[in-house]
């Protein structure tokens, strides 16, 4: 029998998205980006209390030195407000404010601090539940040293010119090749130091000042390289170390999908690809806790999101203006129709359920909706938009849809 299609508008949509997730967003309107995240530990002050941080960061949410500082924050349960800042176009108070002129910068209960490096200690002193350096003394002095060397120890040196270099010379990309993994050696014989899959005994700020760097890596050095690291059985401790990684929730809060850093290699660098971007992980698409996530994210943000498609997606170029609110409609409609298969998935006949059947979808709608979907899928970014774990869900569910428009 089939199956009946519920009479659903974006508000009845978003009350059954808000029912299957908690997670939830501010709203900026006009702002970019247009939401910001909101704090896990924020439910635990009263209203309109002064927040004892503030983090300035990107406004895209790509400065991997910034998510140390938001990681560290979400682990300490810290709850704190942010600033973003348009690193194309900085604002001259914060170049005043912040002698280095980079993100992150925070303030700590009234005190500016800047350097990711120098923003963690910071915390620690100030904040000292839930501890992110080791009590014990040598172990203690060891994690301050590894801190110390992560400016030092020529890892990122090597990664971002074996990821970034432009050189075609084969012997020269398998130079860079070579130093790089010498650094994930030292890595790989630092995680055995000591007992667990961290770096120290326990979870401490070594891993966060790696897992920003070492994640994208990950993601990016097979696309851009053909080179692997998780998966690889030179590195069993450092795969060890991201399966740990993804047992914590904060981890979950800040990090990047694969999808977001791929992209943004290519548009930020120029990066040509030497294969397909990486799968997506299905196993957040079957996860309704992450569907949902995207579902309301989609549905709160609809309108921003059609007018977005409409302004930059380049649809507006195959018609006159006369068709916008036609183009605006088929937009709308599809975005919904997404929505929908990320809260009810395969039980509903998708996408032809919803218009009345595939025969009454007017081939120029499909095509419309067929390049919304496309700008949506690359659009998104996680954190900036969405956890990666709902980026990877709402990009899996709009291949789905898109499969099943032609
Ligand atoms: N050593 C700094 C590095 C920070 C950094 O490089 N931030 C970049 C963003 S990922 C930035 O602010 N870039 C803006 C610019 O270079 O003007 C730290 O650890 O905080």
């Amino acid at each position: 029998m089939p199956v009946q299609t519920p009479e659903l508008n974006w508000d009845t949509l978003l009350g059954i998205a808000r029912k299957n997730t908690s997670a939830r967003r501010i709203r900026r309107p006009g702002q970019s980006p247009s939401t910001a995240p909101i704090p896990s530990s924020l439910h635990q002050l009263p209203p309109d209390t002064i927040l004892p941080v503030l983090l300035y960061r990107d406004t895209n949410s790509w400065c991997p030195f910034c998510e140390r500082v938001w990681f560290a924050l979400e682990e300490k349960e810290i709850p704190f407000a942010t600033e973003f800042i348009d690193l194309s176009n900085k604002p001259k108070w914060y170049t005043d404010l912040v002698p280095t002129a980079l993100v992150p910068a925070a303030r700590i209960e009234g005190e500016l601090v800047y350097e990711s490096k120098e923003i963690l200690l910071a915390l620690e002193e100030r904040f000292d539940d839930l501890p992110l350096l080791p009590e014990e003394p040598q172990e203690n002095a060891v994690a301050r040293q590894w801190i110390v060397e992560d400016e030092t120890n020529g890892f990122k040196e090597a990664a971002y010119k074996f990821l970034l270099g432009k050189s075609s010379d084969a012997d020269e990309i398998a130079t860079l090749q070579t130093a790089f993994e010498v650094k994930l050696d030292e890595l790989e014989q630092a995680l055995g130091k000591y007992p667990g899959a961290y770096f120290l005994s326990r979870f401490s700020l070594v891993d966060i000042m790696y897992s920003p760097h070492l994640d994208r890596l990950a993601a990016s050095l097979p696309v851009y390289r053909n080179y692997f690291i998780k998966g690889n059985p030179r590195f069993p401790r450092i795969n060890a170390w991201f399966e740990a990684l993804n047992q914590r929730p904060a981890y979950h809060r800040v990090k990047s999908d694969d999808i977001t850093s791929n992209l943004l290699f290519r548009r930020r660098w120029g990066l040509e690809p030497v294969r397909n971007l990486l799968p997506l992980d299905l196993m957040y698409s079957e996860t309704m806790q992450f569907r949902a996530e995207a579902a309301e994210r989609l549905i709160d943000n609809h309108e921003v999101a059609i007018a977005d498609v409409l302004k930059n997606s380049g649809v507006q170029t195959l018609a006159g203006e006369d068709s916008t609110s036609a183009f605006r409609e088929a937009i709308e409609v599809h975005l919904q129709l997404l929505a929908e298969y990320l809260l009810y998935g395969e039980s509903l006949p998708l996408p032809w359920g919803r218009i009345g059947g595939k025969d009454n979808l007017n081939p120029s709608s499909a095509a419309v909706g067929a390049i919304a979907l496309a700008y949506v899928r690359n659009r998104i970014c996680a954190p900036r938009d969405m956890s990666a774990g709902a980026a990877t869900a709402l990009r899996v569910a709009i291949d789905k849809v898109l499969a099943s428009l032609y």
